[in-house]
């Protein structure tokens, strides 16, 4: 149905030239995305277009407004034309985004051309220039407050509320699927006790609330293209860090917890064959290298001290967020087969298992590089 709309809805934004084509755009598992060609003289330029899931984001007005908050600020700090930050393509009548007459926000980027984005991290290099591109995102947004940010899902970050909302689904089991997930919904609540380590650092005073992104999962990071090396590698630099939707008050940890969790096991979310799930500690060594050099100066030692642990629990919650998708009958991310999330739900178990095992190691690496800096 969105598809009939997303030709009405550009209509609304100021995009100069003819519109040669449009086609949806797989990517994500929350907003549906469309790409439009148009000639513009003799070129053809790229646009991005969104039309956002109003029931994950109940308050878009306030998502764009945090987006377009994000943007300027870096914008004023590397130049209007920069690379480093997505642009926003306004409205005919000037703002971030539109409502359709459906109630339908839609919101238009322009495309970020000759940049290409990996669901897998598979060259140490590119974990590096990953960490970087998301380490100078908080690096560049740390002299903006925190409050001045809404908080647009609220809790979003917050691992105990995760466990909060297992249990309403546990308890109301409205799809009968317990009973299938009973190793899984094991595993989660043998680990509860973990789940409050950031919101009780954060009660200490020892790590800070800072503008973060939230979803700086490997696959949100573009990197430069360039010519293949005949190997079929690609080592391009990282370039910039998009889908800007979930920047909000949070703590580094939530960041670089999730960019760790996507990177260093070098399989995909929903893999199934579990054995290929291990910690590559090359991956997060380079990782965390990237991450500190880029952060050098804006990170507490405190926060530094959480590095090795942040990707465990971030894996631990996102695997029961996706758990409790699946008791909930899948009414959150888009799923692509009947267990989908619940497969998701295991890979992310799996990486926990693994950096528990991997615990001293990691801590091993992070103390390196931290001494190193
Ligand atoms: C969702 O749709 P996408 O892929 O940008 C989710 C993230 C998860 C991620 C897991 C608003 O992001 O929190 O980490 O899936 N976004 C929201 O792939 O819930
Ligand atoms: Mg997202």
């Amino acid at each position: 149905m969105s598809d009939v709309h997303v030709n009405e809805a550009i209509k609304y934004f100021l995009i100069p030239g003819e519109l040669k084509a449009i086609h949806p755009f797989k990517v994500g598992h929350i907003n549906e995305t469309y790409i439009s060609v148009w000639g513009q003289g003799a070129h053809e330029k790229r646009y991005l277009h969104q039309m956002v899931n109003k029931s994950v984001f109940k308050d878009v007005p306030a998502v764009m407004e945090n987006i377009e908050k994000v943007i300027a600020h870096i914008k004023r700090k590397r130049g209007i034309d920069t690379r480093e930050t997505m642009t926003i393509i306004p409205s005919t009548d000037g703002r971030s985004y539109i409502q359709d007459q459906h109630g339908e926000y839609w919101r238009t980027y322009e495309f970020i051309e000759d940049t290409i984005n990996y669901e897998v991290c598979t060259e140490p290099r590119q974990a590096y220039e990953a960490a970087k591109v998301m380490g100078r995102f908080l690096t560049y947004l740390s002299d903006c407050p925190a409050s001045a940010y809404h908080e647009t899902i609220p809790l979003f970050q917050n691992v105990p509320n995760r466990f909060v909302q297992l249990d309403e689904a546990m308890s109301k089991d409205s799809q009968g699927r317990c009973k299938q997930a009973r190793k899984e919904t094991q595993f989660a609540t043998a680990r509860r006790e973990h789940a409050a380590l950031v919101e009780n650092l954060h009660t200490q005073g020892k790590v800070p609330r800072r503008v973060t992104h939230s979803d700086p999962k490997f696959n949100n990071v573009l990197f430069k293209t360039v010519p293949s090396n005949g190997n079929g590698v690609n080592y391009g630099e990282g370039l910039v860090v998009v889908d800007l939707d979930t920047v909000m008050p949070g703590t580094m940890l939530y960041d670089f917890g999730d960019l760790a969790r996507s990177v260093v096991v070098a399989t995909a979310e929903d893999e199934v064959d579990l054995a290929k799930v291990t910690v590559n500690e090359e991956l997060f060594g380079e990782l965390v290298r990237g991450y500190l050099e880029a952060t050098c100066g804006v990170l507490t030692a405190d926060e530094i001290a959480q590095m090795h642990l942040a990707p465990r629990l971030i894996a631990l919650s996102l695997g029961v967020r996706f758990l409790t998708d699946f008791l909930n009958g899948d009414v959150y991310f888009k799923i692509h087969r009947l267990t989908h999330n619940l497969d998701r739900a295991r890979t992310q178990f799996r990486i926990v298992s693994e950096m528990e095992k991997a615990e001293a190691r990691m801590q091993a690496v992070v103390a390196r590089y931290s001494k190193a800096g």
